[in-house]
């Protein structure tokens, strides 16, 4: 590729670099691949293509009479909807089935069968137990954490009919109400994807509306899943506070065994990176200077935000890792690990470790890794990445000096650490005064992931950017975290370059009383895409202090380069709790001008919250923009009627 196709895929500088070396040495990636499925199948990128049953693949031509249906006569509205809420169900099961594990290991930690696990942080599970009504006065901990993790079991397939505890004891009385009325709340996480499935069975509901509800019900059991894995994740490891650290390709160390934790479950990358402390020695015995532990997608989120340990990549430049030549192993669990990374791993040294029973790839080692003997397995893995430390062909070593620095570690409990330094008694109402005096215009939280159908990293950092300018007050997740930390947003640098004034001194501001040693970011990093819990956190107790409905708050998420099932199912949530949500990909909706309108329109009207398809960056800015500024006004101007008339500020919606 020439220096200008590659500005048109990528807008990391050592991506760009990398795959410039992967074409000269004829290796290929997902970008080649991307490039040679062109052109994609219009009926598949519409949403009009139906795979449900063996009878198909039916492809709907509303112009052509026999073909506008299916043949078991399921109309394109049908098909679309159906279609749609099915990426939901994939990503309420990826998400909460990790939330699951989670919750076992708390159990089994607790009960003493798990020895490799604690409980760290004895202040969230007490925090956690008051919330969900778990007793903890004069009882042991263990014992509260034991009755913690059976109530977060319960919440995947309990048999009463009340709502998830996860979901109901997170939500305000408005959003327990609207979800009532439009019979959404899932009673169990099991139940509500497996009906899903069984609505969306062939032949069972037509009607797109319901399914539409339907595959809500499923995104809020993700919401609940990605809740309870985040509580729970805390207590067994500690709640992320400030952390320093480094992001891209650059934080490879040629003098070093360098392993890359790549997927989503901190169950084993955390105990990687313990096993790593411990061999150091070994590294050094081998001839390394010791252990160079690299993250990559969110599993890489996970331990940057409690350990500190730097960013490699995010999704989409994940293959590029290996082409360094400098990566001794990548250890993978679940999700997100593209297959072609083994294709990578046979043109240089490095070994791929599979882990998970449900997430293997063929040619690669496996070693299956078990809470019992957590610690043992992590060594095994990480003394296997030290014997391929020798194997690495010094020739073929080619890292890219790129790297940021990176301020993370925001978990809410840290982002009201710092608040508390400026008002002790009343955090949160340091941001909602500064959007109340128009110092900053609202909140943008950036999630989700990278996508080979726009250019790697370019919508994320390019909305960032515009709207930080704009001063919004910038939180992000996932993959997008990743996008925001390689291009330098997540540092203080990142203020002095495109904070707007308003944005500025309201982080300076923080900054002079943080206490901390180091400046503080242009974005806040909430962690790993399960953490969007932690962003949810946010805006209920803002949309509390301000005592309005949360479909009023000024606060909007964007997912700019959306790629997976886990992406959909939490932009269906996001937008059930009142909030807008921009998408940068279109997802295939548009064969349905209903299903288009009931995402985009009609979802407003129930919800508050609503999506925003907008593919060019700067008009996404704009509209995000528009968003806040809208809301914020229609705040200021509900408060005064209120004072003139002296009655309650108005509980309407946004509309
Ligand atoms: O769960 S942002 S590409 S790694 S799906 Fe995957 Fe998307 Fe990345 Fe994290 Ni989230
Ligand atoms: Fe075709 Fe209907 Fe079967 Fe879908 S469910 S493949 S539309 S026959």
């Amino acid at each position: 590729m020439s220096t200008a196709e590659l500005e048109k895929r990528t807008a990391d500088p050592a991506a760009a670099e990398m795959l410039a070396a992967a074409g000269e040495a004829q290796i290929l990636t997902s970008w080649d691949r991307y490039k040679a499925q062109q052109p994609q199948c219009k009926f598949g990128l519409t949403g009009i293509c139906c795979r449900i049953c063996i009878q198909g693949p039916c492809r709907i031509i509303p112009s052509k009479p026999g073909q506008d249906k299916g043949i078991c006569g399921a109309s394109a509205f049908t098909i679309v909807a159906r279609n749609l809420v099915r990426y939901i169900a994939g990503g309420a099961s990826a998400h909460s089935d990790h939330g699951r594990e989670i919750a076992y290991t708390l159990l089994h930690t607790a009960e003493g069968h798990a020895k490799d696990y604690k409980i760290t942080d004895t202040k969230k599970l007490l925090q956690v137990a008051e919330r969900i009504g778990v007793a903890t006065e004069g009882r042991d901990v263990a014992d509260i954490a034991k009755d913690v993790a059976i109530k977060a079991l319960e919440d995947f397939g309990k048999y009463d009919n009340n709502p998830c505890t996860w979901l109901d004891t997170t939500i305000d009385e408005e959003r327990r109400r609207k979800f009532r009325h439009t019979d959404i709340a899932p009673t169990a996480i099991d139940r509500s994807i497996t009906q899903l499935m069984h609505q969306t069975h062939m032949g069972t509901d037509a009607d797109p509306v319901n399914i539409i509800f339907g595959g809500l019900r499923a995104a809020l059991s993700d919401y609940t899943g990605m809740y309870l894995a985040t509580d729970l994740t805390d207590v067994l490891f500690g709640t992320p506070v400030p952390v320093m650290t480094e992001a891209n390709l650059g934080v490879l160390d040629a003098e070093k065994v360098n392993i890359a934790v790549h997927g989503h479950n901190p169950l084993l990358s955390q105990m990687v990176v313990y096993a790593a402390r411990e061999l150091e020695k070994e590294a050094i015995n081998a001839g390394a200077k010791g252990i160079n532990i690299v993250g990559i997608c969110c599993t890489g989120n996970e331990v940057l935000m409690r350990e500190g340990v730097p960013t490699a990549a995010n999704f989409g430049s994940q293959e590029l890792v290996i082409m360094t030549g400098a990566l001794d192993a990548m250890i993978m669990d679940v999700q997100c690990i593209a297959p072609g990374v083994k294709d990578l791993c046979n043109c240089f040294h490095t070994m791929l470790i599979t882990t998970s029973s449900i997430s293997k790839v063929p040619g690669s080692v496996h070693i299956g890794f078990n809470e019992e003997t957590a610690m043992e397995d992590a060594k095994k893995i990480v003394r296997l990445a030290i014997a391929q430390y020798g194997k690495r062909k010094p020739e073929l070593v080619k890292i890219p000096q790129l790297k940021k620095q990176v301020v993370g570690g925001f978990s809410y409990e840290a982002l009201m650490d710092l608040l508390a330094k400026i008002n002790p008694d009343n955090p949160i109402s340091v941001i909602t005064d500064a959007i109340e005096s128009g110092e900053i215009k609202g909140v943008c939280a950036f999630a989700g992931c990278n996508n080979q159908r726009t250019i790697h990293d370019h919508a994320t950092v390019t909305i960032a950017k515009e709207l930080a300018k704009r001063d919004v007050l910038l939180v992000s997740t996932g993959c997008a975290a990743g996008a925001l930390a390689k291009a330098g947003l997540l540092s203080s640098e990142g203020v002095e370059a495109w904070a707007g004034p308003g944005l500025k001194a309201f982080i300076k501001r923080l900054e002079e009383n943080s206490g901390l040693n180091a400046g503080l970011p242009l974005v806040f990093h909430m962690g790993s895409c399960v953490d969007n819990s932690r962003i949810a956190q946010l805006w209920s107790s803002m949309a509390k202090n301000m005592n309005i409905p949360i479909p009023q708050l000024p606060f909007v998420a964007s997912a700019p380069e959306a790629m997976s099932e886990k992406a959909i199912s939490i932009g269906s949530w996001v937008i059930t709790m009142g909030i807008p949500c921009h998408v940068g990909v279109l997802p295939p909706i548009e064969g349905s001008d209903l299903v288009y309108g009931l995402t985009t329109q009609i979802a407003r009207d129930v919800f508050g919250g609503y999506f925003i398809f907008e593919t060019d960056p700067e008009k996404a800015a704009e509209k995000l923009y528009q968003r806040l500024e809208k809301r914020a006004w229609k705040l200021r101007i509900h408060k005064l009627a209120a004072e003139k008339y002296e009655s309650t500020p108005d509980q309407g919606y946004e509309g």
